[in-house]
């Protein structure tokens, strides 16, 4: 149930779009419009998502967030939520990215499944996630809230399309019956010194159940995940707060590594 109308589903994803093209900060938008739902957040989300396809932008993926303790913890929201990857987000490895074209951006070390058989909820559990798997790859997220501080809650970061911003992703892809995903081990680097560890289980005890929430999430809205899916799980460690200047590079257990620079 939504109880904000059309025309303010509208005139929110536009001031939230435009926030993120422009890159400046605003403020949450629960501050004027206390009564807004969980749908109406999703539907601010899906309406940004229906601008940049009326554009001309592909929807090339989709990501969890607040998946691990970590991230709830650093972000004081306790639930899941999840976002789109549009075509321009994708930065390669190795690659630059522009401070400037963004606000007070942060990376995460994630993985990712890329799917070969359709995902629909409700019901999806580990098991169909991981017989529709094709592999799983290393990802880098690079997220930009567009909220003064970085500070938001829950409805306001799903409206806000959980932050999504860039993301590189690269290294080794494998087979999911190849990994052991719970314990599988990520270092991050920002400037050669390690700044997060963590392991798979971090995201919802096991990374495949990140991508089961997702399509249970997305099966409210009669959505699916269809095959040939690329799905990030929701970062694995804190996020790390980077400045112009700043390389990093996530090393991933038994799948290498993907790095960049911001400038
Ligand atoms: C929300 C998005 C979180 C993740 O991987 O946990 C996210 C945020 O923290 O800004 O992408
Ligand atoms: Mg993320």
């Amino acid at each position: 149930m939504g109880n904000l109308t059309q025309t303010q589903i509208v005139e929110l994803a536009a001031h939230l779009e435009t926030a993120e093209l422009e890159a400046y900060e605003v403020t949450k938008v629960t501050d004027d419009f206390p009564d807004m739902t969980y749908e109406d957040a999703f539907d601010i989300q899906w309406e940004i998502r229906r601008r940049k396809e009326a554009r001309g932008n592909k929807i090339v993926g989709m990501k969890m967030g607040l998946t691990s303790w970590a991230k709830m913890a650093q972000m004081g929201v306790e639930y899941p939520c999840y976002g789109f990857l549009a075509d321009y987000f994708s930065v390669p490895d190795g690659g630059e990215i522009k401070h400037s074209e963004l606000i007070h951006p942060k990376i995460e070390a994630e993985l990712a499944f890329v799917t070969k058989a359709e995902l629909k909820g409700p019901g999806v559990h580990i098991g169909d996630v991981l017989r529709a798997t094709d592999f799983v790859m290393p990802a880098v997220e690079v997220i930009d809230s567009r909220y003064k501080d970085f500070k938001f809650d829950l409805k306001s970061v799903i409206a806000d399309n959980s932050s999504s911003s860039r993301f590189i992703t690269g290294g080794r892809m494998a087979a999911p019956e190849e990994l052991d995903l719970k314990t599988l081990g990520v270092v991050m680097e920002v400037n050669g010194e390690v700044v997060q560890t963590g392991a798979g289980a971090a995201v919802l005890g096991h990374p495949a159940a990140s991508v089961a929430m997702l399509a249970n999430m997305l099966g409210e809205r009669g959505e699916s995940l269809p095959a040939g899916s690329f799905i990030m799980i929701g970062a694995i460690t804190a996020a790390v707060p980077v400045e112009p200047g700043d390389n990093f590079t996530v090393h991933y257990q038994g799948l290498g590594s993907i790095g960049g620079r911001f400038v």
